[in-house]
């Protein structure tokens, strides 16, 4: 590669989270390239950085919240609770990051700006901006590890600039906020509200919640690890990640078991467990998810003892959003459970919605002003794409994200795009919809394996490109498998895109489970990489 003064790299990867921490120890340290890690953050983390807000933690059990690949570390790093809170989860990154050396190629604060494709000997020019201003690099690799969700939704509300107290969305806390003893609203019931709110709801004097649709969550059942259990997980990891990595979560029941069932998996908690691990129709069929919803608002209607509260929280819609799960072990106490304190309130936006935001609170449409000291958004992201929107990348013939996208976006395994040669997404469109830790590390594993294929075919200058044909089979599968899915009925579902104004409604996710991502990525290589521009010998020759 030429270039003159800039810095040359084989591989540039943005985003030091969990995707790019691995990437990056993979591409150095198996593939021996020499690589660059990038982040706007002061340090790694990604997600688990930014997210500072109360309460916040992964609703993934804590087992399987970590890298698979580490036997050794898997066997001795420990966590606290069944479910890993976000200062654990950073201190778990930080501790991989330290293990393997990988700070030494990481640089913080610092983003990408912009990148084009010069040519196939060349590679990459990317733009950087660093704490010394901008500079050019060259990279015959680009890996983009930005995160499913970190580019916040901020709702456009009137009069938001006059609010005299503090205002925060949940991805981006500021250090030191606290809202102990506060007036506090919470505008947002997603799986990050219902955190914040099980969190607070006992130190802070008033709590509003905005709620705009009702949610079907379920109990965690989050509780402290004995030395029992994870004596028995580290004794069954092996046979632990083989279920996740084959996981299709399908396994039927007798009707007259039903519920007998929900109860069990009601005690034993966990949002996913319940949605897809209960029956294997809730999904798909609207008379069983209706039965999920029944026995989900008779929970509400036995916890929530003022009928008035109740009613606003009980959901009529499918059970067809991202499964949630709520309550942590220091609350000890669940979502639904908060609203039986006095200092809890609920407002449904549906009856009576923000009319605006003034300098002392939040005015809905029945005139009322709900008096506030710290007013909180948890109003989610601006997924999958949100993050490549605000970046220039320029492929072949100078084609931009955006030309490519313009039917909505997509790509090949989530990983790759026609015209955009050697540029990888880690979770990009239509990537696999499951727990997201063995999600990235399938795909950095196929972005390793796919390079190492390619170099031993090309040496100098291996080019990996999706091709159209290969694009448009993937997104028909993608499409074959979320064809049967109530997830493209229920309102509003970020997993469609459809929570943010003018954003495009289409799938963004493949919905054949761990397992059937797996053995897709399986049976490309064993076919020699069918859907991709050939690199063997001709690429050596085009050199
Ligand atoms: P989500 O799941 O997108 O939830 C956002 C919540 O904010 C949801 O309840 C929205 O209401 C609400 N919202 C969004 N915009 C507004 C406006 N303008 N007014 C009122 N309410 C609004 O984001 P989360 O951060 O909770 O979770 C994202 C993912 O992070 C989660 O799925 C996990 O994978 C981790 P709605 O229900 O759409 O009516």
């Amino acid at each position: 590669i030429g270039g003159g003064d800039e810095q040359q790299y084989d591989a540039l990867i943005v985003g030091a989270g969990f995707a790019g921490i691995y990437t990056l120890k993979s591409l150095r340290d198996d593939l021996g390239l020499k690589c660059l890690c990038i982040d706007q953050a002061g340090d790694v983390g990604g997600t688990w950085y930014w997210n500072l807000y109360p309460g916040a933690m992964s609703d993934t059990e804590s087992y399987v919240y970590r890298y698979s690949w580490d036997k050794d570390d898997l066997a001795t790093y420990p966590w606290k609770e069944h479910y890993v809170k976000q200062p654990e989860v950073l201190a778990y990154l930080r501790h991989v990051t330290e293990k393997f050396g990988l700070r030494r190629d990481m640089e913080f604060e610092t983003m990408l700006v912009g990148a084009e494709w010069v040519g196939e000997k060349e590679g990459w020019r990317v733009t950087v901006k660093g704490r010394e201003g901008e500079r050019t690099v060259r990279a015959r690799y680009v890996v983009m590890g930005l995160g499913l969700l970190s580019r916040q939704n901020v709702p456009d509300i009137r009069g938001m600039d006059g609010f005299e107290g503090e205002m925060a969305h949940t991805g981006k806390w500021p250090a030191g906020l606290s809202v102990d003893g506060k007036r506090v609203g919470v505008i947002g019931s997603g799986s990050t509200g219902i955190q914040v709110i099980s969190e607070i709801a006992r130190k802070v004097k008033t709590l509003t919640c905005f709620q705009r649709h009702p949610q079907y969550s379920v109990p965690s059942g989050d509780r402290k690890v004995t030395t029992e259990y994870r004596q028995w997980v580290n004794e069954n990891y092996d046979e632990i990640w083989k279920t996740v990595r084959d996981s299709t979560t399908a396994f039927g029941f007798k009707e007259k078991e039903r519920q007998r069932i929900f109860q069990e998996n009601w005690d034993k908690g966990n949002g996913f467990r319940f949605m897809f691990g209960t029956f294997n129709d809730i999904s798909i069929d609207a008379e069983a998810n209706e039965g999920a919803c029944e026995f989900i608002r008779s929970k509400i209607d036995e916890i929530v003892k003022d009928p008035e509260k109740a009613r606003k929280l009980k959901p009529y819609d499918l059970y067809a959003r991202r499964p949630l799960c709520d309550g942590n072990a220091s609350s000890g106490q669940t979502y639904f459970e908060q609203f039986n304190r006095p200092n809890v309130d609920i407002v449904d936006l549906k009856e009576t919605p923000i009319d605006q935001i003034e300098a002392k609170g939040i005015r809905t449409g029945d005139g009322h002003l709900h008096e506030l000291d710290v007013i909180i958004l948890a109003t989610g992201f601006d997924a999958v794409e949100g993050n490549y929107n605000r970046m220039r990348i320029h492929g072949r013939g100078g084609k931009t994200l955006k030309d490519a996208w313009e039917e909505g976006p997509t790509s090949m395994f989530g990983v790759h795009i026609p015209d955009f040669p050697n540029f990888f997404m880690i979770n990009g469109p239509l990537g696999p919809f499951t727990d997201n830790p063995p999600a990235i590390e399938a795909q950095v594993e196929w972005i390793t394996s796919i390079i190492q294929e390619a170099e031993k075919a090309s040496t100098s200058s291996a080019v990996i490109e999706a091709t159209r044909d290969g694009q448009r089979r993937w997104s028909e599968e993608c499409e074959k498998l979320a064809a049967n899915s109530l997830f493209w009925k229920a309102e509003d579902n970020w997993i469609f895109g459809a929570n943010i104004p003018g954003k495009k409604r289409c799938l963004r996710f493949y919905f054949g489970g761990m397992g059937g991502f797996h053995e897709e990525l399986r049976k490309c290589a064993a076919n020699h990489y069918p859907g991709f521009e050939p690199f063997a010998q001709e690429q050596a020759v085009k050199a």
